[in-house]
């Protein structure tokens, strides 16, 4: 096992890695830049090294200054946390070239789920059903109507180095697809210097639901089931569930079974994540995140697992010790994330926090690396805690999630606690019957946001 683990990210998360760091006995480095000098994830670490000014690109995606931090403290594993470096194979590459060990998959495995082309083939050739679509990327503007004519419109035209929604263009008829076929090649070009696309039927109405799964390195795939992410406006998921309203447990055994088979046939090592369209009781693999995920404590509760504590486990050449056999579903998470966000308008509210006071009772969990007297600062994404409630039954789970909601004190900023209040006590959300469009809608149909653009 590992002496001493550097965290290569920031807030809640960073606390998260230190707490499973803590509990198996390993010591923590925490990286930071100068605005973060104040932050909780320093105060808690065993050690502490600044690498950088406040922009994240000079101080937490800055790859020398963390490798050197690292070196100086004598760690000897790098945990990447989600967001900034923790989908970077060259990153991954990197850290194993100078003798730690990266917390994740094999460079070669984030490599190929990056480019969401070869991630879609790679499960495609091995059993994982897909939307129906061109094989591989379309070449051009000829193809693109070839493909679209066989599958039918509306279509959708997507960027291979692309996912979270960047670089995407519908095309509803074949009027319309010359213009959508330019514009995503040029966002593709201008955004991520690869203008490689491929298209695919656009689904108008699916649920996002993802499958958790954790692979050792001697071959031992589970899952810990699914969530539901549908609930997110603009590409930010607000709200997440596990397990999903939409499922059975039938369907979820039926997922999880093809989806560990294809990982155990390729080799897939440590925490992954499938993400899928459900339409019409269809699954559709569109992509595979290679990194924890902010939502992974939904999962956390209803299987009783510590996801980060098997990470760091499986980083270290230990086996999983158990199989899926040993792993139930039981009860209902529910996520809400807390962002330093005008509930109406979405603008960022950075600033100070004059007071905190966090929920607690049976089933309440607070991610979160806020204080009474913390200075939420303007230069990082706008999360400052995760709210996590798990009990026996969705309903129970809602009204809990109500009520924690309402002990939860953030004073100085606007947050997002009056909009998630909003949708819990909402009777579609109760009733589990949304899509991935339903959270644009219900906010503008609340009245709220008039300065803010229509949804997309
Ligand atoms: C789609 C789709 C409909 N049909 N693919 C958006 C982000 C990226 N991960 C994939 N996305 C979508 N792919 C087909 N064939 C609709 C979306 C989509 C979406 C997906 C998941 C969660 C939120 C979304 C919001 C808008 C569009």
């Amino acid at each position: 096992m590992f002496q001493k683990l550097l965290i290569a990210n920031r807030g809640e998360i960073a606390l998260r890695i230190q707490r499973a760091c803590r509990e198996i006995g390993i010591k923590t480095v925490a990286v930071h830049s100068t605005a973060d000098a104040e932050a909780m994830h320093v105060r808690l670490a065993d050690e502490s090294v600044c690498i950088g000014p406040p922009s994240a690109r000079d101080s937490y995606l800055n790859v020398a200054n963390i490798l050197s931090a690292a070196s100086i403290t004598g760690a000897d594993a790098i945990h990447p946390g989600y967001g900034f470096l923790s989908e970077n194979a060259g990153f991954a590459e990197m850290v194993e070239a100078h003798g730690l060990t990266f917390v994740g998959p094999s460079s070669a495995h984030i490599r190929m789920m990056g480019d969401k082309i070869t991630a879609k083939a790679a499960m495609s050739a091995l059993g994982v059903p897909l939307v129906p679509g061109s094989d591989g990327a379309v070449a051009d503007l000829a193809e693109a109507g070839e493909v679209a004519a066989r599958i039918g419109y509306p279509v959708l035209i997507k960027a291979a180095a692309g996912g979270g929604g960047r670089g995407m263009k519908v095309a509803h008829t074949a009027d319309e697809l010359d213009e959508a076929w330019r514009v995503a090649r040029a966002e593709a070009r201008a955004a991520f210097g690869n203008d490689a696309v491929y298209i695919e039927k656009y689904l108008d109405r699916p649920r996002h639901i993802e499958l958790q799964v954790m692979a050792d390195s001697h071959g031992n795939v589970v899952h810990f089931g699914e969530r539901d992410c549908s609930l997110q406006r603009r590409h930010q998921k607000l709200l997440e569930e596990a397990g999903s309203p939409a499922l059975t447990p039938a369907d979820r055994e039926a997922l999880g079974q093809t989806v560990t088979s294809a990982l155990a046939q390729l080799g897939y090592r440590n925490a992954g994540t499938l993400e899928f369209l459900f339409q019409d009781g269809h699954f559709s693999f569109i992509e595979m995140n290679t990194r924890l995920q902010v939502e992974h404590p939904v999962s956390e509760m209803v299987c009783d697992v510590d996801i980060v504590r098997e990470q760091i486990r499986i980083a270290s050449g230990e086996a999983l010790g158990y199989t899926q056999a040993d792993i139930t579903v039981s009860g209902h998470a529910i996520e809400c994330r807390v962002n330093a966000e005008d509930p109406e308008t979405f603008m960022p509210t950075p600033g100070l926090v004059t007071a905190y006071h966090a929920p607690g009772g049976l089933g309440v969990r607070v991610d979160s690396a806020l204080y009474a007297g913390y200075r939420v600062p303007p230069y990082y994404d706008s999360m400052i805690a995760k709210l996590i409630v798990h009990a026996p039954t969705r309903p129970q789970a809602i009204a809990r999630m109500r009520r924690a909601l309402d002990e939860f004190a953030v004073l100085g900023i606007k947050t997002t606690i009056p909009l998630h209040q909003r949708i819990l006590a909402d009777p579609r959300f109760q009733a589990g019957d949304y899509t991935i469009h339903w959270l644009e809608r219900f906010v503008s149909e609340h009245g709220h946001g008039e300065d803010a653009a229509p949804p997309p």
